[in-house]
């Protein structure tokens, strides 16, 4: 078949922060090519909708794939699978990724005929046994597993049997160099392990995968790197070694191997703390960016999202990176119920820390056990308003105020890394990158009065809305359900996993 893989375009944060290659399509892209497909990937991060037509009406491919990991990419998708089957009626149209597993259904009934199936999981695992189907029999799509059609429904998805066996089709990418993150520009992705064994509470990750966890040996990982050309490396991994020996044994192979890169990688404080040697030992050959979640600064809200570290964790945490000089930012997340005097002592306790902070809001995402127990109504269900940037739940001050007092308190915390030093530090390495015709980290920064700005923020709400995120089951329901992670049990994509010994305990912090 021709199969065209589709990255839906930029969101707020891809804008100023961070451009990422879309590595979970360039797997699934290249499963399908190394079973004899024809194939071919396009990026709207960095590519136009007139470069996504043109491919359509130039090669006319009969298989069509899109990526759809953020739920604010939905109305985007959907439109561009709607104009598809209006130009190439016989061609098959199918949407997966992260996103997309949890909202099945109504993907469908939002692309009235224009959507062929959605397929839920990791893409690698059946992409390839899904395209043969199509070429045989598209009748009998629906018996698939993690097929869900308009006429019918398959079995749960399966797992990827064995990750060292997949490979990312980097090559498929028409602009490396557009991708970023900060300074490291350009920057590529690269996996470690997948899944995780917590289950915080605003969290998907873990219902996407059956809490399994899963690691990628060092051979591959080396060879994977080995490929790569980029300076800069973003570890996607949700935390990162969790299991210090594949942790080391990763760094011991990049080590002997002579390869240098500055890297960025994602953890929890917990893990950071206990596997202290792995962090300190990653520094010595280019650890350089670390981001923390730490997500609330008081007990009770750390009680609430189920982070399962306390507070003093946290700081002690930030307290030994620090120590080991590298760059943290950590992540609060907003309630849409923060009134001023909230916001006042956020911003205050974000200046006395010298780490980034990147706030967030709090949004009940499907897929998530939020989503089910948040007892509020959702004030609306545009789903170009799901991106953690906007709030979807009602604000106790009015919207304007909230977000007057939102940017303002990440405008006081963008001012603070642009103090004199650190301006001329980072248009040092500005001017560094532009010589070498690196100019998405400058062009970033010059976004952010635009991109972050109240008339925006408030013109996004005023939007005419086409498709509505589906109504959350009631709460009626899931209080018969009863607490804790059961209420979730509806919610895995991947059939739930039994949590191993080891990391039953390491989530109880053993
Ligand atoms: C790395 C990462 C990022 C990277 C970007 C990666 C990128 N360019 O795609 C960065 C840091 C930029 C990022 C940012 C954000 N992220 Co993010 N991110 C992740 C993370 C941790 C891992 C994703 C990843 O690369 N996994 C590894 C690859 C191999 O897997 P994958 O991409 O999921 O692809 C697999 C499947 O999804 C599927 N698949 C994917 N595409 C397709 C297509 C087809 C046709 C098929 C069949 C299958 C398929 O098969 C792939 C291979 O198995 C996930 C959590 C998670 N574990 O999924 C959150 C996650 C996806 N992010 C999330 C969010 C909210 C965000 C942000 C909005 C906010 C934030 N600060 O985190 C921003 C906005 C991003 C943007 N586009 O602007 C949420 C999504 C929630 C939602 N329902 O929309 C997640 C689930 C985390 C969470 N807390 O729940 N993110
Ligand atoms: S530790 Fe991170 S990835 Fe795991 S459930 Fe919590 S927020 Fe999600």
């Amino acid at each position: 078949m021709r199969a065209l893989f589709v990255h839906p375009g930029p969101l707020l944060y891809t804008r100023v922060f961070l451009r990422l290659e879309p590595l979970g399509l360039e797997v699934v892209a290249e499963a399908a090519r190394r079973a004899g497909h024809a194939v071919r990937l396009i990026d709207l991060q960095v590519e136009e909708h007139e470069d996504y037509h043109s491919i359509i009406a130039q090669w006319r491919p009969n298989f069509i794939a899109f990526s759809c990991n953020y739920l604010a990419n939905v109305p985007e998708i959907v439109d561009l699978a709607k104009a598809t089957k209006a130009v190439l009626p016989g061609s098959f149209i199918c949407i997966g990724g992260h996103s997309a597993s949890f909202i099945a259904r109504d993907l469908l009934s939002h692309g009235e005929g224009g959507i062929d199936c959605v397929l839920k999981g990791e893409g690698e695992a059946g992409i390839v046994a899904l395209m043969e189907v199509v070429n045989r029999d598209r009748a009998a799509i629906a018996e698939f597993p993690g097929v869900v059609a308009a006429d019918g429904e398959g079995p749960p998805p399966r797992l990827v049997e064995d990750l060292n066996s997949q490979r990312p089709g980097r090559d498929l990418l028409r602009h490396r160099r557009k991708y970023f993150i900060g300074i490291l520009d350009p920057a590529a992705s690269i996996e470690f392990s997948r899944g995780c064994p917590w289950d915080c509470s605003f969290c998907s990750a873990w219902t996407f995968y059956g809490r399994s966890y899963r690691l990628i040996s060092p051979e591959r990982i080396l060879e994977d790197l080995a490929s790569i050309r980029e300076p800069g490396v973003f570890i996607v991994d949700d935390v990162a070694f969790i299991h210090p020996e594949h942790g080391l044994a990763i760094g011991e192979a990049i080590a002997r191997s002579g390869i240098r890169k500055k890297y960025y990688l994602e953890t929890r404080s917990d893990v950071l703390l206990r596997n202290k040697e792995v962090f300190q030992f990653w520094k010595s050959f280019g650890l350089e960016y670390m981001f923390l979640g730490i997500e609330a600064i008081d007990e009770e809200g750390l009680r609430k999202f189920r982070k399962r570290v306390p507070l003093s964790k946290n700081f002690e945490a930030l307290e030994f990176a620090r120590s080991l000089g590298i760059q943290v930012a950590i992540n609060i997340i907003a309630d849409p119920d923060w009134d001023q005097d909230r916001f006042a002592t956020i911003r205050q306790w974000c200046l006395e820390v010298p780490e980034i902070v990147n706030i967030s809001i709090n949004t009940p995402y499907p897929g998530t056990e939020s989503w089910v127990t948040e007892a509020r109504q959702l004030s609306t269900r545009d789903y170009r308003l799901f991106d953690i940037q906007h709030a979807v739940l009602p604000t106790r001050l009015p919207l304007w105020l909230f977000y007057r007092e939102l940017l303002e308190t990440q405008r006081v915390l963008f001012r603070k890394h642009f103090n004199w030093r650190n301006a001329l530090l980072a248009s040092s390495e500005a001017l560094k990158l532009l010589m070498r015709g690196q100019t998405n980290f400058v062009r970033g920064m010059m976004l952010y009065n635009q991109t972050y700005n109240l008339e925006k923020m408030l013109n996004d709400h005023a939007q005419p809305v086409r498709y509505e995120l589906p109504l959350p089951p009631s709460n009626a329901r899931t209080a018969a359900a009863g607490p804790g992670t059961r209420k979730a049990a509806n919610l895995y994509v991947h059939r739930p996993h039994q949590t191993p010994r080891a990391d039953a305990q390491l989530q109880a912090g053993l």
